[in-house]
């Protein structure tokens, strides 16, 4: 029996898995009772993630893309791992010395262990000399991490422990359906409810989260920024302000205070239509707890985030958080609930455009001495900053606009599948789809894949040992419980494979202990500093919180961080900033053609693209669907069940309706673990995170 961690999401559920019948045998997944975070509990997902194993639809071989005698693209076929790696290397080469080390780049994951995320980072640099590396954490976490860096200085998803959320008095989850998304937390609501606590949800839809909730707001998709403006509003109106907190914590509220002068409650229900007295009694709720003592935890999720303006909602929640007095307090404060399975480390270690390893940045002279210095390169050497995830995937392949550098021309993929993920698809996958190389690295044959010119099949979870930072900033380990089928190769031998084939300066282990500890060193004196951390470590204490600073031989070994912002913030000063936002509203309106707000997100028994759960015989796989409120169903002259279409300026898709009282009127809501709700997507950006507009957009419907 192995102690490890689901595949999956961001909560990294600690669970056992047990091997029966040889090494290759059938592996069952049972509870691992002491991991805190979960204490034992799994989701439907975790408990099917073995399904994978010995899948019929698993790769094992290397595939590679037939040219056809008048040079079009053939089928994929079978090749050695040489001839594939031979293949991609010479390739890349050609075209970096042909077009320069730009024309060829890179797209990581959230998904990827802190050691592949930092191998692939240093891989881009170093071995390509790229700077065009970003990541699907771009979707995923951007908003709430730029917006934390700023306000807090720090971007950790959860400053505290999630069991935290237990101890507070009012919790406001901001844009998370967090039972169907992580539903082993749920049970902190619950406790937390039993201790007489209140949890409020934001959402436009009554999820199985509100369900749990005392207080239900549903605002009009992309509307949150107005309601957080209104909160505040009434929080300074009822002389609530913690003023000794602002004054000693914090820069910058009195331009937060003049910026939410207009907000009044009835402008807010115009804007967001949540009724004014819903919104004062969100405000009360909080005025009175902050107000007596008691303690007030916000956390936002990708309901708020995924906007065009997403950071700034985020920014002015934590305004709220900030003006109320509460981060920094145990059981209280302002967190934001990250992702995918690696959402934390994945962005701390390298493998964003404008990123080194230990949240460091690219553009710092210091930073780039230091990890060069790890790295044995010239620290000018390094390329600056490239493009975020989703200007990367619209410049492949084209020429440079106004003047600037031409797009890549090969890109190499590890661990998204972005025909099905990324917003506006139809007009990314072409961007796909004219790429000189595209290369693709996973254990099965993804859209992305499918169309790819080189496939790679890689070891998945249970066959590889690495670590994890879960949303809380607990670094955990995820060990080997099994061999891989023969044929298969780890991503970090597929890295080093492609180094040694382009003489790459430095060395590029396959060993994910030696990757981690070079991690430490380059991360050591940065924001995520690991260099405290070890396998053996993270192994006996069930994860270690960063910052983790290496001590002194002499001294006992740092404890880890649990908890952030007791007594200062992540700025030079130690201040937190107020920073003062201006309602925009959603990039694109309801119109005549198009009359309804689309918004899109999850459902419990399938996770992301669905490339590996669709695959699991145990998860429901019914395919999409369109959730609509009767009212819009009568009106379409509709019913559940029935085919309907969706369309918005960018494309259509056909999913039954399924009619529910849950859902605003005015919005319909598809899930995005089918191809289909990502054509229909747009793909504005938040100026400040890169992030696109997943979660608004204007659509219409028909029978
Ligand atoms: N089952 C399952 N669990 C997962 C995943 C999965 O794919 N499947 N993925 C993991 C990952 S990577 C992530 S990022 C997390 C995401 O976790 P969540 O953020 O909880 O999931 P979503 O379903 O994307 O969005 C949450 C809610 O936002 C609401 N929403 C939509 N538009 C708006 C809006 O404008 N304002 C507000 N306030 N709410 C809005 C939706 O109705 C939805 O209920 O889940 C993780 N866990
Ligand atoms: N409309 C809409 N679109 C969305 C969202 C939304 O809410 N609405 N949410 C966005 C969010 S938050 C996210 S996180 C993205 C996620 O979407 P994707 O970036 O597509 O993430 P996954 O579906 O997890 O894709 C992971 C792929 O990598 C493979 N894989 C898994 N582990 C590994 C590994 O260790 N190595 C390698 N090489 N491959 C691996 C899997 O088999 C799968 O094919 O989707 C985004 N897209
Ligand atoms: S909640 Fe997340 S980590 Fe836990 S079992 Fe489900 S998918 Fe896995
Ligand atoms: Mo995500």
């Amino acid at each position: 029996m192995t102690t490890t961690h689901c595949p999956y999401c961001s909560l990294q559920c600690g669970m056992t898995l047990t091997r029966s019948g040889g090494p290759r045998g059938p592996l069952e997944v049972g509870a691992w009772e002491s991991f805190p975070v979960n204490e034992g509990a799994l989701c439907r997902k975790g408990w099917t993630a073995a399904g994978l194993r010995g899948h019929r639809e698993r790769l094992t071989t290397p595939l590679v893309r037939e040219t056809l005698p008048d040079g079009t693209r053939g089928e994929l076929r079978p090749a050695s791992w040489d001839e594939a790696l031979d293949l991609v290397a010479d390739r890349l080469r050609d075209l970096r010395a042909a077009h320069g080390p730009d024309a060829v780049a890179v797209f990581g994951a959230g998904g990827l262990t802190n050691e592949k995320g930092y191998q692939l980072g240093k891989f881009a640099r170093v071995a390509l000399g790229t700077s065009q590396i970003d990541y699907n954490g771009r979707w995923c976490m951007s908003s709430a991490a730029s917006a934390g860096l700023r306000a807090l200085g720090v971007d950790r998803g959860l400053p505290f422990p999630l069991a935290d959320v237990e101890r507070t008095d009012v919790l406001v989850l901001a844009g998370s359906n967090l039972a169907e998304t992580m539903p082993p937390a749920a049970r902190h609501l619950d406790r937390l409810r039993a201790r007489g606590g209140r949890v409020v949800v934001l959402d436009p839809r009554r999820t199985p989260t509100a369900d749990r909730a005392d207080l239900h707001l549903a605002p009009v998709p992309g509307t949150d920024l107005a309601l957080a403006l209104g909160v505040l509003h009434l929080v300074v109106a009822a002389g609530a302000v913690d003023e000794e907190y602002v004054a000693a914590r914090t820069t910058g509220f009195d331009e937060v205070r003049r910026s939410v002068a207009a907000w009044w409650p009835e402008r807010v229900e115009r804007v967001t239509g949540v009724a004014a007295d819903e919104v004062r009694a969100l405000a009360d709720l909080l005025v009175g707890t902050a107000g007596t003592g008691g303690r007030v935890m916000v956390l936002t999720a990708r309901g708020v985030e995924q906007h065009s303006q997403g950071s700034d909602t985020v920014l002015a929640w934590i305004n709220v958080a900030l003006a109320l007095g509460q981060p920094g307090r145990p059981g209280a404060g302002y967190g934001c609930l990250t992702g995918q399975g690696n959402g934390q480390g994945g962005r701390e270690h390298g493998q964003k455009a404008d990123q080194l390893p230990g949240y460091r940045m690219i553009d710092d002279p210091a930073a780039r001495a230091h990890v060069a210095g790890v790295w044995g390169v010239d620290p000018a050497s390094l390329p600056g900053k490239g493009r975020s995830a989703y200007e990367l995937l619209e410049a492949l392949g084209q020429p440079g606009v106004d003047g600037g550098p031409d797009g890549p021309r090969a890109m190499l993929v590890l661990g998204s599948n972005i025909v099905v993920s990324a917003p506006n698809a139809t007009h990314v996958t072409r961007r796909l789809e004219s790429l000189d190389l595209l290369v693709v690295a996973d254990m099965v044959l993804s859209e992305t894949a499918a169309i790819a010119d080189v496939v790679l099949p890689v070891t998945q979870w249970s066959e590889e040992t690495g670590t994890m930072t879960n949303l809380e900033g607990r670094v955990i380990l995820r060990q080997a419980a099994t061999r891989p089928p023969e044929g298969v190769r780890s991503d970090l031998e597929v890295i080093a494979g492609l180094a040694a084939r382009l003489d790459a300066p430095g060395t590029f282990s396959t060993d994910p202990e030696e990757v981690f500890a070079e991690l430490g060193r380059a991360s050591a004196g940065g924001k995520a500093d690991y260099s405290g951390l070890t396998y053996d470590r993270i192994r006996a204490e069930h994860g270690v919180f960063w910052p983790c600073p290496a001590t002194p031989d002499d001294e006992p070994d740092h404890p880890g961080t649990p908890r952030l912002f007791a007594d200062s913030f992540g700025h030079a000063d130690g201040r937190a900033r107020f920073l003062a936002t201006e309602f925009r509203g959603a990039a694109e309106q309801p119109c005549d053609d198009y009359p309804l707000h689309l918004t899109t997100g999850r459902v419990l028994g399938q996770y992301q693209s669905g490339a590996q759960t669709r695959r699991i015989r145990d998860l429901p796989d019914d395919g999409p669907f369109v959730e609509l409120h009767p009212m819009l169903a009568r009106r379409l002259g509709t019913a559940d069940g029935e085919l309907l279409t969706v369309s918005t300026r960018r494309g259509s898709m056909r999913a039954p309706a399924r009619v529910v009282e849950t859902i605003r009127p005015d919005t319909v809501f598809v899930p995005f673990h089918w191809v289909g709700a990502n054509r229909l997507t747009n793909d504005a950006l938040d100026p400040a995170s890169r992030m696109p507009e997943f979660k608004v957009c204007a659509a219409a419907v028909t029978a």
